[in-house]
């Protein structure tokens, strides 16, 4: 078998007579679904008509998808061709979607028609961008999904070693400057086979919903590698997760398999603590993205008698390489190694920290990305030999288990979402009223890490202007990372040289 990952997640099932059992159907609109074989005809359909478009080998399909029936076979399509998929999150605002369609050099966008508004100027003045294909009704200059596929016969997989790169992701750096994290065929596999098999224990009769879309490297595996690592099925829903969606899904579509993140878990506990709990096919629920409030995973559980079990991943790893398990559930822990990774815990300077002592986890396994797109220095800080560093301060108790204890730089979390507060601050000091600004992690009501401002004025603009700034973030940087408790305060604490001292910040 080639090391191409499509022929393991596609193609065989096809070749060992699973072509007619259902791969995904959608939740909302037209319900629309694929068989593996649909599915695999769809993917290689993609494939041949990105031959016929000039499209060669490694050159990068940007993809601007929602989670919808295209997904799928647009990923991969482009792996069956050799040409790389780069996923993109959906949510990103216009400036983002600029730097990463020049960044990339993507020569083809996918995009959904719903989507096509907020990445159209970018797209239009990209010089590297020859196909602009919609998923929907294609505006002037653009081409539909349904030409850029007609009258092509699906095309068989290119060969490829486990070796080459398959697809990238971006995600989010310190300086809030996308990085396009390269990932080869092999680590597909090794996700599937390691929290895939061993934590998640997918199996073929299994139904997953993940509220993490398809798009972020917590979404690929739980919606698409895992099942399709054993012939299962996925449920997806273009929209918003919200706690009435997922109770809805949950009762309605009957998953066995439910992925979230604490944000939702929260949410939804709220939600049916007020109301009635209908039933579902529940079987297994997993959460990552940022450490899961204990109160939740204990409500979550006193709610529908099923664990969540938490874990932490990276895009750079992948998924999940810490987790609990079943049968082995410790709420406020991150749990222990996943099986095939290895993890350590180092000081400032590289020492190995003794149980109960706080370090940044590096972790090793199969599944690490090759590195950045073009980012050397930032590759070689954070891919040291076989070992990848987390940026994430862990402690490991007498159990054997790791428990979160914060970033080492100043990044955090938002519903599983990197947020910079370096570009959040940046996108605030753009406003004109703003003179400077700080941002911070602050938890909510519900023990969860959102951003709150610090901001100096340039002079006192007689109102408040809290709602006008934080709308201004979310068209600048992106929906979720607008502060939401803004301070207007009269300087800033700085360093002697300068620099914003925010853990003074934190502290209070
Ligand atoms: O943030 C996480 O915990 C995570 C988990 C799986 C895959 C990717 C990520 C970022």
């Amino acid at each position: 078998m080639s090391g191409n990952a499509a022929q393991y997640f596609v193609d065989r099932h096809v070749n060992e007579g699973r072509g007619d059992r259902p791969a995904f159907r959608e939740a909302g609109g037209e319900k629309r679904s694929l068989t593996y074989g649909a599915l695999a005809d769809g993917a290689g359909v993609v494939a041949s008509a990105l031959t016929r478009a000039g499209i060669p080998r490694e050159a990068r399909a940007v993809m601007l998808v929602l989670d919808q029936i295209e997904f799928p076979q647009i990923f991969w399509g482009c792996m069956r061709a050799g040409v790389v998929p780069v996923p993109l999150n959906t949510l990103l605002a216009a400036p983002v979607y600029k730097a990463i369609l020049e960044d990339s050099r993507a020569t083809i966008l996918f995009v959904s028609q719903e989507l096509w508004p907020v990445v159209e100027p970018a797209a239009r003045a990209s010089s590297h961008l020859s196909h602009i294909v919609v998923i929907g009704d294609a505006p002037e200059g653009t081409g539909s999904y349904a030409d850029f596929t007609a009258d092509c016969a699906p095309s068989d997989t290119v060969d490829a070693s486990e070796d080459d790169v398959a697809f990238w992701l971006y995600s989010s750096g310190s300086t809030g400057q996308p990085k396009g994290v390269r990932h080869v065929h092999g680590s597909l596999k090794a996700t599937a086979d390691t929290y895939g098999a061993q934590v998640l224990q997918i199996e073929p009769g299994d139904v997953v919903y993940s509220a993490a879309k398809l798009f972020f490297a917590y979404g690929l595996g739980n919606a698409m590698t895992f099942p399709m690592s054993v012939g299962a099925e996925t449920i997806l829903f273009n929209g918003r997760p919200t706690p009435e969606m997922t109770v809805q899904i949950l009762r309605d579509e009957k998953p066995t398999v439910f992925c979230g993140v604490p944000t939702l878990y929260a949410a939804t506990v709220a939600l049916l603590e007020q109301g009635d709990v209908p039933d579902t096919k529940l079987r297994r629920c997993i959460s990552a993205g940022e450490a899961l409030p204990e109160d939740i995973g204990t409500a979550w559980r006193g709610l529908w008698g099923t664990d969540i079990l938490d874990g932490v991943g990276s895009t750079e790893m992948l998924h999940i390489f810490l987790s609990n398990a079943p049968d082995d559930v410790a709420y406020g822990t991150s749990g222990r190694p996943v099986p095939g990774y290895d993890v350590r815990l180092v000081d400032e300077d590289g020492n190995d920290v003794p149980v109960g002592g706080l370090g940044e986890l590096l972790v090793r396994g199969a599944s690490a990305a090759d590195g950045y797109w073009n980012k050397r220095d930032k590759s070689r800080a954070t891919f040291e030999g076989e070992w990848t560093r987390t940026g994430d301060k862990y402690e490991l108790t007498e159990s054997g288990r790791y428990v979160y204890c914060g970033r080492t730089d100043d990044m955090f979390k938002v519903s599983g979402i990197w947020v910079s507060p370096f570009e959040v601050e940046q996108a605030l000091s753009a406003h004109p009223a703003v003179l400077e600004a700080a941002v911070v992690p602050m938890r909510d009501e519900q023990d969860l890490e959102k951003p709150k401002a610090f901001i100096v004025l340039k002079q006192d603009v007689g109102g408040d202007l809290t709602e006008e700034l934080q709308t201004f973030v979310k068209d600048k940087v992106g929906k979720w990372k607008y502060p939401r408790w803004i301070d207007f305060v009269d300087d800033l604490p700085k360093t002697a040289t300068g620099k914003i001292q925010r853990f003074k910040l934190r502290e209070g």
